[in-house]
Parts: C-alpha cells; sequence; structure tokens
C-alpha cells in the first residue's frame, strides 16, 4: 500500500529556494514570449482550467478541431516557442538518466481551482525517455495508478522545489491533479502552481 509504481522517483525538495526563485524568473521570461494560453479537448472544445504554454523546439498543444499534438510553433502567436532554460537543462541531465536533451517543455499553469483529469501522456514517438516534471508555487495532490485507467492509484502531495522522474514502468501510467492546496507557498506572489514536464517526443 501506499507503494509508487515501478519506474516512479519522487525527489522531494531537490531544488533549493534560490533555484526555485531563478527558475521563476526564467518562466516569467518563457511566459512573456509565448504566452500561455488556455487549451481545448478535442472533439467537445471543452476549455481545461489549467493554462498552458510551452519551450524547445516542440510543444505540445490541444484544441477542439486537432487535438492533441506536438508542434514547433505557439497556436496563438505563430511564433516559435522559445528555447529550454539551461537551469531546466541542468535539472534534465542530473535526473533523467538519458543521453539526449529534452524536446519539449510543457509549461501549466493552475490556479487554485484548477484540476487535471486522470489520463495517460502517449503523444510521444520516444517511450523509452523519461518525463521529468518539476514543481513550483502552491502544493498539490498527484495521483498516480498504473496502465490500465481502473488500477489502483496512489496519492501523494508535490511541493514546490519537488522533481519527479517518470520512467520505466510508469511512463505509460494514468495520473492526474486532484487538487491545488491554496497558499500552500509564498513562491509566486499571486499564488498559484506550476509544473514543468520535460520530454523527448521524437523518435531516435
Ligand atoms: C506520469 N502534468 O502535463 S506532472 C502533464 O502536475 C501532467 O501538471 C501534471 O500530467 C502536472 O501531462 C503531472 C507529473 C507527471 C508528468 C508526466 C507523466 C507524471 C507522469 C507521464 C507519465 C506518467
Ligand atoms: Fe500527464
Amino acid at each position: 500500500m501506499h507503494r509508487l509504481p515501478d519506474g516512479v522517483r519522487h525527489l522531494p525538495g531537490f531544488l533549493e529556494l534560490a533555484t526555485q526563485k531563478a527558475l521563476v524568473e526564467d518562466i516569467r521570461a518563457v511566459v512573456a514570449a509565448a504566452p500561455l494560453y488556455t487549451p481545448e479537448m478535442p472533439r467537445t472544445g471543452k476549455p481545461m482550467s489549467v493554462r498552458m504554454t510551452n519551450c524547445g523546439a516542440l510543444g505540445w498543444v490541444t484544441d477542439r478541431e486537432r487535438g492533441y499534438r506536438y508542434q514547433p510553433a505557439h497556436p496563438a502567436t505563430g511564433l516559435a516557442w522559445p528555447p529550454i532554460p539551461q537551469s531546466l537543462l541542468d535539472i534534465w541531465a542530473a535526473v533523467s538518466g538519458y543521453g539526449l536533451p529534452p524536446e519539449a517543455c510543457l509549461v501549466n499553469f493552475y490556479s487554485d481551482v484548477a484540476k487535471m483529469g486522470l489520463h495517460q501522456d502517449r503523444d510521444e514517438a520516444d517511450l523509452a525517455a523519461p518525463v521529468v516534471s518539476v514543481s513550483l508555487g502552491d502544493s498539490c495532490l498527484f495521483r498516480i495508478g498504473g496502465t490500465h485507467r481502473n488500477d489502483p492509484t496512489v496519492s501523494l502531495r508535490l511541493h514546490s522545489g519537488d522533481v519527479v522522474v517518470l520512467g520505466g514502468e510508469s511512463r505509460l501510467a494514468f495520473h492526474g491533479v486532484d487538487r491545488i492546496y491554496a497558499a500552500s507557498s509564498a513562491l509566486l506572489r499571486q499564488g498559484g502552481r506550476i509544473n514543468l514536464t520535460m520530454r523527448r517526443v521524437s523518435a531516435r
């Protein structure tokens, strides 16, 4: 019980406060170049509660018409995504155990009422590479299960500065964010939670 699925490595407090603060400034610069937008579910067009943007060669986007995909440009501005900040590349190099750098970094912004339903990440052709997740700001209740939607799940709180590496067996695990704990961190002056997920996308 309460055991994380094989392949999940939770590194609580991996980032020092000063590193977290510097990372927030890096993400502010990313958002200035590539504004947060509200993604839509495929087919229904239902807006997601999480706002998103990306950095890196490819970014994950979704809308009603074209669904989930990676593309090299921001859907609203048409501009290339800004590069992944060196601070994030350093984290990937330290924890991923993967010889190639990430191609995509999805930036998720959660207000205190945002959540993300249980889903699998399977829009990437390279499933041998791990996903590296960095949490900043307010804490959340994260849930992860097995490779089938109805498999049992375990819940854990992710706090600012935590890093999670999702590899191996866990790469196709169902996971989601059930709730945000408002005002649990002072890192972001306006509150909320930022999650950064770095990924390999292309087949190698
Ligand atoms: C497990 N993000 O962007 S991060 C996502 O907190 C996403 O914003 C959540 O799920 C968030 O797709 C969770 C932890 C995470 C990220 C990717 C995974 C867990 C994962 C991929 C496979 C399995
Ligand atoms: Fe996911």
